[in-house]
């Protein structure tokens, strides 16, 4: 019993003796260090200073820079606000059409996945950013009217963007009554003049 109690004294007191040699220690060393902190002390202020100064010749020398830069973004942000907010939309050729191949108007679909079929004449499909009279790429409204056709077509669930020129597309959608319509935008997503778009079809899901 007693060699326990023994053991467990020692077992507590030994980490004990060692943080007071620890701090015997330290105390060892701070008292004869002190000269040395002053040292790193004074040390550190100078390098304060120093760098205080680094600071300061630094900011004096990006000066000039950075009000260049100011004067860059200055002139940025006027001709920005010179360009008028409206896009100026590209012109189609006259007899572009378009139109969705599938499904037909009135589909009642089952299970509400399908391929729609996009159509286009007289004019051709080109990814997004090509800047083209003669092409441009399609847009999906589904359960949407028209947007704005002066403006870049949104980009949401009900405004699908296939900027990479795709022709057809997987689609699904919930059970219920749905309207697609084709919207045919320019590089900047923006429709043509005149705007191209399909006729709105109905489709039922089941
Ligand atoms: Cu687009």
């Amino acid at each position: 019993m007693r060699r326990r109690g023994a053991q467990r004294i020692r077992g507590v007191d030994q980490p004990r003796a060692d943080v007071m040699a620890s701090s015997l220690f330290a105390g060892f060393r701070s008292n004869l260090i002190p000269n040395r902190r002053a040292l790193a002390k004074s040390n550190q202020k100078n390098h304060g200073l120093a760098g205080q100064r680094d600071r300061v010749s630094d900011t004096l020398r990006e000066a000039p820079r950075m009000s260049r830069r100011f004067l860059f973004r200055l002139l940025a942000a006027m001709a920005v606000a010179m360009v008028p907010s409206v896009s100026m939309p590209t012109s189609a050729p006259q007899n572009a059409e378009v139109y969705i191949i599938w499904p037909p108007d009135g589909a009642v679909i089952s299970g509400g996945k399908f391929w729609i079929r996009m159509g286009l004449r007289n004019m051709g499909v080109c990814p997004k950013g090509i800047e083209s009279a003669k092409c441009g790429h399609h847009h999906l409204l589904i359960d949407a009217d028209l947007p704005p056709l002066d403006k870049e077509i949104p980009s949401d669930k009900n405004h699908l963007h296939f900027g990479a020129g795709e022709t057809d597309a997987r689609i699904e959608l919930p059970p219920g009554k749905h309207t697609l319509q084709l919207l045919l935008g320019d590089a900047k997503h923006v429709p043509f003049d005149p705007p191209l778009y399909s006729k709105k079809i109905t489709i039922t899901v089941k």
